[in-house]
């Protein structure tokens, strides 16, 4: 069947459910992995690319940002890593006769499994101003379009340039140069929906926005807390890490509303004692409430001062600044509000606190549980508190370690794609390019939906991503982005963002991170940075899916050099030509990068300096690691309603969906499906398998709903219910994000079910 794509729309969204499993892993990975491979890619192309996956002399996995390990096995990749190559190397193509046979009407209708299932993207597509069908077009006419439309604008804060995570370094290097030569900030990327407010948070409390931990640091902790994380899933070979730390003897609490198969018990394909019993990871769960961590780390903070002898008094005194304040805020913590606020019990909070006291080096992992949620930078301020009491920052086996999503996404943010750049890297840009870069802070991600809304941005430019379907709030997003003069979309595989379009539209096809990348000058190698601030190259192998295809870095060039034309100074044809001179220029600009081409030349590559971690020196305001002080919040939900989190299944990577099944959890061929705990189904009086609408309740008083699910009954707290994204954006209000980092409230929605 590789190669060919299915037919009809085959989303028979009809969930069969069964009960959810315990373990993570083992066997039945191995087999789902390889049919889904061997499916899209066919039994020898399968065998030749996972081989290369994340090798010293191969690339970098497309899946997530977890790093890999200095001693690798052969088959260093997950299941979900293996899911995410095979949607790339896919041998299934998007031909310009799938465009003529296909109308963007009827594109619009399809769903986002059945558009990326249909391959790979082989030409630059053109969609003309009033018509319904993509057509094919010369890469030159393309540069000519999107010049045209950047020329018509008013001003340069008309513009918007999105980024996804997987831009490699040097494209996005190169993205955020054209941006701000062609003079704004509006640099959005899907780190605003995401880690935003880690950054937040960890910029002002220890100086720099990156966690502090190296692999190494897990293996050497005592204490794990994973919080708000599904790294079954979502990052999966951190559980071959959790699992190394758990010989070493140390101890994991879960934070989780939901009981995550992986969480609870990891077989290691690599190990035949894994294949048979695994490894039990958690020592102890804390089923917490939707949006309770806050409260929940506070008051292990007034617990922790209340202990004799329990703060480290000398980290304190020597390295931290706003203890008094943050204390005498802690203090006021109150037990039967946190019960209340998490839903745990005062022996499992006695039993943590136990656990925290008995260690000596702690970290704290977190993602998307902690980071989408309006409270979410106190949140995450008051685990860096809680780190800090006891000098967890700065030591061996200890730190905060904020688990990224997309494999560069980090590196991304380093270079310099952000809306609200710090002035010394715009300065060092302004020196080393001869412009003047625009001061004026640009736009993030919802900022740029209500700015494309009103009226006032109107061409959108996304490097990778799938904007309009991860975005909040799907109705009024798309209504926003059929307000743009041009949408252009620079991607690999078809998806929603390219039937949901401005005026006029663009698909630019590029290259992925499998395949070969032939320049000028040679063959080329791109870098990435992982979750743990270490850098490396990515050499793709592979024939790439179409002679038509530009590289990212390519595109960039090429866009630049037609839109700024003389007005640029950059050498835009020699960076296409040799990405070695992009790299050249990365290390006269960001610091961390000297000597760069050298140094990552080197197997493996080399770590970025991280100076809470390599020093015990915090580069904040104050010179010292911020305690912080701030009241407890926590969601509050009205009677006969639940709290709704959107996460991900295991069979999908972000928009990009694999397969309709979510093996741990017991789901199978279907996606719209709501986990529900039975007791509140029973107090709502809606049994398991009965179809409900989503209805969310918000302050504007506008109904949202998504129409259609099936209730599961599951484990999950009380109060709380789950279902997958990005079907329930449409139940998110753009304006209900978290304060400060303005992300989305992904993971609090209040919700009421109406039976169909
Ligand atoms: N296979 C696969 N891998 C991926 C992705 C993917 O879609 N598929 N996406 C990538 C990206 S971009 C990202 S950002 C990461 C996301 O990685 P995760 O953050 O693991 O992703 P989610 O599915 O959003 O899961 C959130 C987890 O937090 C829990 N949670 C939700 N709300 C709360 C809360 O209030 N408190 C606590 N303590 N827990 C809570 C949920 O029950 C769930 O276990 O994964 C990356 N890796
Ligand atoms: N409700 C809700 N919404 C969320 C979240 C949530 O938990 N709940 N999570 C948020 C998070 S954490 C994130 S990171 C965002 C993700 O938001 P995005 O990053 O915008 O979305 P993706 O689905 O990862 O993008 C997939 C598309 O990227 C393109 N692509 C893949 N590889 C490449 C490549 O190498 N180059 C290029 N140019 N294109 C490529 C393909 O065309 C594919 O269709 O969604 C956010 N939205
Ligand atoms: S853990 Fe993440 S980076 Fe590693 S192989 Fe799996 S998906 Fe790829
Ligand atoms: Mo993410």
């Amino acid at each position: 069947m590789a190669g060919k794509p299915p037919a009809g729309d085959p989303v028979q969204d009809a969930p069969e459910v069964a009960a959810p499993q315990h373990a993570a892993a083992g066997l039945p990975a191995i087999g789902h992995t390889l049919r889904m491979a061997q499916q899209q890619m066919g039994v020898k192309r399968t065998a030749l690319t996972l081989l290369k996956v994340n090798q010293k002399d191969g690339f970098d996995c497309p899946g997530c940002a977890w790093p890999e390990p200095e001693h690798r096995h052969k088959a260093e990749f997950c299941e979900n890593g293996a899911k995410a190559v095979a949607e790339e190397a896919t041998l299934r193509r998007v031909t310009p006769d799938f465009f003529a046979a296909h109308p963007v009407s009827d594109l619009a209708h399809r769903s986002g499994y059945w558009l990326g299932q249909q391959g790979r993207l082989t030409q630059p597509m053109y969609l003309p101003e009033g018509a319904d069908h993509y057509e094919a077009v010369t890469w030159e006419r393309a540069f000519d379009i999107v010049a045209e439309e950047l020329d018509a604008l008013t001003s340069p804060d008309e513009a918007v340039f999105y980024t996804s995570g997987r831009t490699s370094n040097e494209a996005a290097f190169l993205y955020q140069l054209f941006a701000r030569e062609f003079g704004t900030n509006n640099l959005p990327d899907c780190s605003n929906m995401c880690h935003e407010s880690s950054g937040s948070a960890l910029v002002e409390t220890i100086g720099i926005g990156k966690g502090s931990v190296l692999l190494d640091d897990l293996y050497k902790a005592d204490l794990i807390i994973v919080a708000g994380q599904n790294p079954g899933t979502n990052h999966p070979r951190m559980l071959t890490a959790l699992e190394k730390a758990k010989a070493g003897g140390a101890k994991i609490i879960t934070v989780n509303p939901l009981p995550e198969a992986g969480m609870e018990r990891f077989k290691n394909p690599q190990t035949p004692h894994g294949m048979l019993k695994g490894t039990a990871l958690t020592d102890l769960f804390l089923q917490i409430r939707l949006g309770g961590d806050q409260a929940l780390f506070r008051l292990l903070n007034k617990l922790i001062l209340d202990t004799e002898d329990a703060v480290d008094e000398d980290f304190v005194r020597e390295h931290t600044h706003g203890y008094e304040e943050f204390a005498a805020s802690a203090r006021e913590a109150d037990w039967d509000e946190t019960l209340k606020a998490t839903g745990l019990t005062r022996d499992k909070i006695d039993e943590a606190l136990a656990m925290i006291l008995a260690s000596q080096r702690t970290i704290v992992c977190w993602a998307m549980g902690l980071t989408q949620h309006k409270h979410a930078v106190p949140t995450i301020r008051e685990v860096v508190n809680f780190l800090l009491l006891r000098g967890n920052i700065g030591r061996p086996g200890a730190g905060v370690c904020p688990v990224r999503g997309h494999s560069n996404v980090q590196g991304d943010r380093t270079m310099g794609i952000f809306e609200r750049p710090a002035p010394a890297f715009l300065d060092a840009l302004e020196k080393e390019f001869g412009f003047a870069p625009p001061r004026h802070h640009g736009l993030d991600v919802v900022r740029a939906i209500r700015a494309l809304r009103d009226g006032e941005a109107k061409v959108f430019f996304a490097m990778g991503g799938n904007f309009v379907a991860a975005t909040p709030d799907t109705d009024v997003t798309e209504a926003a982005m059929r307000r743009a003069r041009l949408t252009v979309h620079v991607s690999t595989k078809l998806n929603r963002s390219h039937a949901v379009t401005g005026a006029r539209a663009l698909i630019l096809p590029t290259l992925g991170r499998t395949e070969k990348d032939l320049q000028g000058s040679g063959e080329q190698f791109v870098t990435v940075e992982d979750s743990m601030g270490m850098v490396h190259a990515s050499r793709g192998r592979l024939q790439p899916a179409s002679p038509h295809l530009l590289s990212e870095p390519a595109i960039v060039a090429r866009l630049a050099r037609r839109v700024l034309g003389d007005n640029s100074r950059t050498p835009w044809a020699e960076f296409e030509k040799d990405y070695a001179t992009i790299r050249d220029r990365i290390a006269a600009v960001i610091p961390g990068f000297e000597d760069f081409n050298a140094r990552v030349a080197a197997p493996g590559g080399f770590t970025l300096p991280h100076a809470p971690r390599d020093e015990r020196r915090f580069p904040t305001a104050t010179g010292k690691a911020n305690f912080t002080a701030a009241p407890v919040e926590y969601p509050q939900l009205p009677a006969g309603r639940l709290l709704l989190q959107t996460l991900r299944s295991h069979d999908q990577y972000n928009t990009t969906i694999y397969g309709l099944d979510d093996r741990y959890r017991g789901i199978k061929n279907g996606r719209r499906v709501v986990l529900v705990n039975p007791e509140d189904a029973a107090s709502l009086g809606v049994e398991d398998g009965t179809y409900v609408d989503l209805v969310s309740e918000w302050r504007d008083g506008v109904e949202r709903r998504a129409p259609g699910f099936r209730v599961v009954h599951y484990p999950t707290a009380h109060g709380c219910a789950a279902a997958y994204y990005p079907e329930t954006n449409v139940l998110i209000p753009l304006d209900s994000t978290a304060d400060t980092s303005n992300t989305p409230v992904s993971k609090a929605v209040v919700v009421r079910l109406e039976p169909k």
